[in-house]
């Protein structure tokens, strides 16, 4: 029998061995318009993001019990502003942001679909990524995932989308890619102090001095500011025809660009490099994750300060010369430790700017459409 009691039941591919045609796995013919049963004492919810008390339900769920590393010493805290620009943007349905509640009204789990237009190889497909799966720590190993994620199957498929994009930590069947997240410390002692790095003693000086300069290219000539509204039609293009070389990538409209770009405090950075006409030639942005550090004793401890390489484009200036400029910022801005994933060209500028390898893998998934194994350098998607 297969290990995998309700994945080997699911359209993805069962193995890495498959010499089936990449596409569509398989269209249902008919669905259900009942949501799927629960068992007694729970009842679906449909959040509502717009809803003060909605959202604070959804942020109180991940904050205690979403996605913790191996040792359970940090775990994801995303704000709650976080949240809602992860799951609002142009053309959202509410009817996939999914919880379960109990008869007492506390929320035990979620899931959640946002519509997004994906390139695969040559298709344009309409799919969903599927994010913050989780159930209540009490709650786990009672096959509570398997409902959760057959009933927003459901709820995509009556609105006649059948694919969906998602990463995961743990294996299943089966990833069509792999990637490793990479940090670049930016506060040497308190990543030291919180057991996010380890280093002798006595070399944490020497690191905190060699980590805390980035130096920029002397004869740079294009700058850096904030990306603004009036920059969304030139990032739009140039974004879209950057993520155009990757084999699975998103494809974003201006209205999305606007949503997922412009800046919001501690939500998402974004910054554009213009020419002497201020002309938009370059793009990059972050995304802002901090972490709980679960075993911290000291208040100004608690939370790790993450930032997170989101999409760029890059044509004039060299990547490395941008991520530089963001390294840069992010210091100044307080951030702790950047991170990023092993996609798109990040392997570019991991040396010269002194990202090192973590211990953290992200499997890259696709929900009924078969894609054959691709290199982290083939993938142009980064899901928060
Ligand atoms: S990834 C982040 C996932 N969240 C966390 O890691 C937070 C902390 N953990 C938890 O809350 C729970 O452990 C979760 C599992 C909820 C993860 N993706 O209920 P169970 C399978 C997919 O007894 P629990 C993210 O958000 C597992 O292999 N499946 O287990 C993307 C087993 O199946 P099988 C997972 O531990 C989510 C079954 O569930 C995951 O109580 C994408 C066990 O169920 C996982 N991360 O709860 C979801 N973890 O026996 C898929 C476990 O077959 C979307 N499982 O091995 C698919 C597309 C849907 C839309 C389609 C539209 C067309």
């Amino acid at each position: 029998m297969s290990e995998h009691k309700f994945w080997s039941t699911q359209p993805v591919p069962q193995s890495k061995a498959s010499t089936l045609p990449e596409g569509p796995i398989s269209i249902p013919s008919t669905v259900s318009s009942k949501p799927l049963p629960l068992p007694p004492g729970f009842e679906w919810v449909e959040l509502d993001l717009l809803d003060p008390s909605d959202k604070r339900q959804i942020y109180e769920l991940l904050s205690h019990h979403y996605v913790e590393d191996d040792d359970s010493m940090f775990r994801f805290d995303y704000s709650s502003e976080f949240i809602s620009w992860a799951l609002t943007p142009p053309g959202y349905i509410k009817e996939y942001h999914i919880g379960i509640r109990s008869s007492t009204g506390a929320l035990l789990a979620f899931i959640s679909g946002v519509p997004q237009k994906l390139i695969v190889r040559d298709n344009e497909i309409e799919s969903v990524d599927i994010n913050f799966l989780c159930v209540h720590s009490q709650l786990r190993s009672k096959r509570l995932a398997p409902v959760l994620i057959k009933e927003i199957t459901r709820r995509v498929n009556l609105n006649g989308v059948y694919f969906a994009a998602f990463t995961a930590g743990i294996a299943l069947p089966t990833p069509y890619s792999d990637a490793q997240y990479f940090h670049r410390p930016l506060n040497i002692p308190k990543l030291v102090e919180i057991d996010f790095l380890s280093l002798p003693a006595q070399k944490v000086s020497t690191m905190t001095k060699l980590y805390s300069h980035v130096p920029y290219l002397s004869d740079f000539k294009n700058i850096m500011r904030e990306m603004e509204e009036k920059d969304v039609a030139s990032v739009t293009e140039i974004l879209n025809i950057y993520l155009a070389k990757f084999v699975v990538h998103p494809v974003f409209t201006p209205e999305e660009v606007s949503h997922y770009f412009l800046p919001i405090a501690n939500v998402v950075s974004s910054f554009v490099f213009v020419d002497e006409n201020d002309h938009v030639t370059d793009f990059i942005s972050l995304y802002h994750l901090p972490s709980s550090v679960l075993r911290a004793t000291k208040e100004e401890n608690k939370h790790l300060n993450a930032a997170y390489l989101y999409y760029y484009a890059s044509s004039a200036v060299p990547l490395v010369e941008m991520v530089k400029c963001v390294l840069n910022w992010a210091k100044d801005a307080g951030v702790d430790v950047f991170n990023c994933l092993s996609v798109m060209d990040n392997r570019e500028f991991l040396k010269p700017c002194l990202f090192g390898p973590g211990d953290g893998n992200l499997n890259y998934y696709m929900f009924n459409w078969r894609l054959n194994p691709l290199k982290d350098c083939e993938v142009g998607l980064v899901l928060q």
